[in-house]
């Protein structure tokens, strides 16, 4: 009775650390409603499994007036978009489908939870993007390429038989910010994933998922046939490979009638492709596109190709992807990273943006932090998502953004889509990082909404995640909206790239040079630093990179005075004495970006620290402890990067910055043991 008691007065005392906060919850919080309205106050007709979610969240949930849900045929043309609307005594949500009567209702909870106005709604939504997908680059093992918040979602052994509840709760989160579809494996794909027994078990995914709106999408190997079909190879013209493809067709839509598509990395990186037996992209990308199209299928056909040559690689996959425009079937996507080399902290938009003038095209951004100090650092995605899908690339000239040659609003595209690799894993609280959740927060909005700016998405993320008070909110969003500009200091400033620790890309490597190794993985490639300056010259007199842009730009960037600052290395070996516009040398300049990342970590500790009154113990911690970890990374980049570029520069550190703390040798001998799956 004692220890009851006691227990009692703990639990009166302390509520928040009995109701541990891990995180899992994501922004799906509701926590001060107690129940939602009672079901005589929706309206609706007909019965679909959309529809019955929709209503449960506002029976659990919603707290206002009086709600209708209304198909009509008439709003076929807002696709999963919807109408809110506001009269005396209710509520009308109306869409074209069911889909949209649920993006309404989690839109609804948004504004309850955000604590907007919910009085006089006249809301219409029509999204950007037709296909807003996640790639997960999950492998059949359990295994995450890529992957920091612990191992698969996927419990392959357990499927068919055993379901694990996050199946559902993962399809809830993606459709309360919008997306709708879902590659579930790793782009290095397994031939296996076509295998009957494991479509078995996609079924299973899938029909969990179809009540939320979300469509399944499997990438598959190239070399499918002549490993799994045993057949004599895998050339898109041979006939008993187009029949091997028809058939597994065939059988996955048996299993899943409205399965979306394959997403394919092929000749790339040691992957299977076309190119393997004298074919194109096109040639292996329409072969698929063929035996979809019944299906109303299509194809994701990824343009991340390069190879060691003597070519930039920052060129290869526009050189190979230009001579094709025109050539893909009108169910084939391509599908191109946002940058010309691989998710860097900063890169210019890929040419190819634009450059295809009769294929559709879609951007590939990552929302696993590969290149972000993994799950440990406090890095928000939006700003960087933003600044691709806002580059104009003048394609069609001036205003041609990346998002409007993508979302169909300047081209007559077939298909509309936008892809994010996943951040997501088995770990509690989905993300390794409570801040990292934002991230797919991020993606989810902006492919719904391009045009939302990323001060809207923090506010809305911070208070569905956290609170609403704005002595945490003002300053947390500060914190988080710098976040992208401060890592790119820290680590890769003025347009530096792929200077990090080999194959597991944590940490610096400036001086990473295998002999023998691929010389396009090796940081001394990408930064060419030597006595007389740093950067990698693409201008006429170099790869010519510059030559891939449209006009302006390709004048804009291969001129030294005329290149954004921020990409100067990008495009320019450029003399450690050049002088910047704010009048320091390049040597001085790169010196005080390093500190000022560095500086800007340890401003958000105290940040942070000063957040402990309004978080929750568990979730403050955490927090806290992640930007230790930053913190002492930037240090670590800050010394190692200019440590090693003075070498070359032979300048001194401009006083009064912080001195580094290590040795340069030292940092040399560090090798952590980080397991790269692939
Ligand atoms: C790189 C990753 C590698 C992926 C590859 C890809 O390092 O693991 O397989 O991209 O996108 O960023 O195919």
């Amino acid at each position: 009775m004692n220890n009851f008691r006691t227990y009692l007065l703990i639990f009166l005392l302390f509520p928040l650390s009995f109701f541990a906060e891990d995180g899992s919850q994501l922004w799906l919080r509701f926590p001060n409603v107690k129940k939602g309205i009672s079901a005589d106050k929706i309206i609706s007709k007909g019965k679909n499994p959309t529809l019955e979610i929709a209503k449960k969240e506002l029976t659990t949930y919603w707290q206002g007036q009086m709600i209708e849900l209304r198909t009509e045929k008439s709003l076929k043309h807002l696709k999963d978009g919807y109408i809110i609307k506001s009269n005396s005594d209710k509520i009308i949500i109306s869409a074209g489908k069911e889909n949209g009567l649920l993006y309404g209702v989690y839109h609804i909870l948004r504004l309850q939870q955000t604590k907007s106005d919910v009085n006089h709604l006249n809301i219409t939504e029509k999204p950007s993007y037709d296909v807003r997908i996640l790639n997960h680059w999950d492998n059949l093992d359990g295994s995450v390429e890529r992957g920091y918040a612990g191992k698969s979602l996927w419990k392959w052994e357990d499927l068919p038989n055993k379901i694990s509840p996050r199946y559902e709760e993962y399809a809830r989160a993606n459709a309360s910010i919008g997306i709708n579809s879902v590659v579930l494996n790793n782009v290095n794909a397994s031939p296996n994933m076509l295998r009957t027994d494991y479509l078995q078990k996609v079924k299973v995914l899938a029909n969990i998922f179809r009540p939320y709106g979300i469509k399944v999408y499997l990438s598959v190997n190239f070399s499918s046939p002549k490993v799994l079909g045993r057949l004599e190879n895998s050339d898109p013209l041979n006939k008993n490979v187009q029949n091997w493809w028809k058939d597994k067709t065939s059988e996955i839509y048996k299993l899943i009638p409205d399965f979306g598509g394959f997403l394919v990395k092929a000749n790339s990186e040691g992957q299977p492709g076309p190119q393997d037996y004298g074919r194109t992209h096109a040639d292996g990308a329409n072969m698929m596109a063929d035996v979809l199209k019944p299906f109303g299928g299509i194809v994701m056909w990824r343009a991340f190709v390069y190879s060691p040559s003597k070519e930039d690689r920052a060129k290869q996959a526009y050189l190979e992807f230009l001579p094709l425009d025109g050539k893909f079937k009108d169910n084939v996507i391509v599908q191109i990273k946002n940058g010309p080399i691989d998710f860097q902290p900063r890169e210019p938009f890929n040419p190819l943006f634009g450059a295809l003038k009769k294929t559709s095209e879609m951007a590939e951004f990552q929302i696993t932090q590969e290149y972000l100090g993994f799950s440990n650092h406090l890095v928000f995605l939006a700003p960087l998502f933003k600044e691709t899908l806002e580059s104009d690339t003048y394609a069609d000239g001036k205003g041609s953004t990346v998002a409007k040659i993508t979302d169909g609003s300047l081209r007559n595209n077939k298909i509309t889509a936008i892809a994010g690799v996943a951040n997501i894993g088995e770990d509690t609280n989905w993300t390794g990082n409570i801040f990292a959740q934002a991230n797919w927060y991020a993606f989810g909005r902006l492919a719904w909404n391009h045009e939302l700016s990323s001060e809207q998405i923090v506010n809305e993320w911070l208070k569905m995640t956290f609170t609403d008070n704005q002595k945490f909110v003002n300053p947390v969003k500060e914190m988080m909206l710098s976040s992208r500009e401060t890592a790119v200091d820290y680590m890769m400033p003025l347009g530096l790239h792929h200077i990090f620790a080999f194959d597991h890309h944590y940490g610096p490597e400036p001086w990473g040079n295998i002999q023998g190794g691929r010389p396009d993985w090796m940081p001394v490639y990408y930064h060419k630093a030597d006595e007389n300056g740093v950067g990698f010259d693409r201008t006429k007199s170099g790869s010519n990179a510059v030559s891939q842009y449209f006009s302006p730009l390709n004048n804009t960037f291969g001129n030294i005075e005329t290149c954004p600052e921020n990409l100067l290395l990008w495009f320019h070996h450029v003399p450690w004495s050049y002088q910047m516009k704010d009048g320091k040398t390049l040597w001085e300049e790169l010196c005080f970006k390093y500190d000022s990342g560095v500086k800007n970590v340890r401003e958000y500790q105290k940040i942070w620290d000063k957040m402990e009154p309004y978080v929750d113990a568990e979730r403050f911690k955490q927090v806290q402890s992640k930007l230790k970890i930053q913190s002492k990374d930037a240090v670590w980049w800050k010394d190692a990067c200019l440590l090693y570029f003075q070498t070359f520069s032979k300048m001194p550190i401009p006083y009064n910055i912080e001195r580094p703390v290590h040795e340069l040798e030292d940092l040399k001998k560090i090798k952590l043991d980080l397991k790269h799956h692939n």
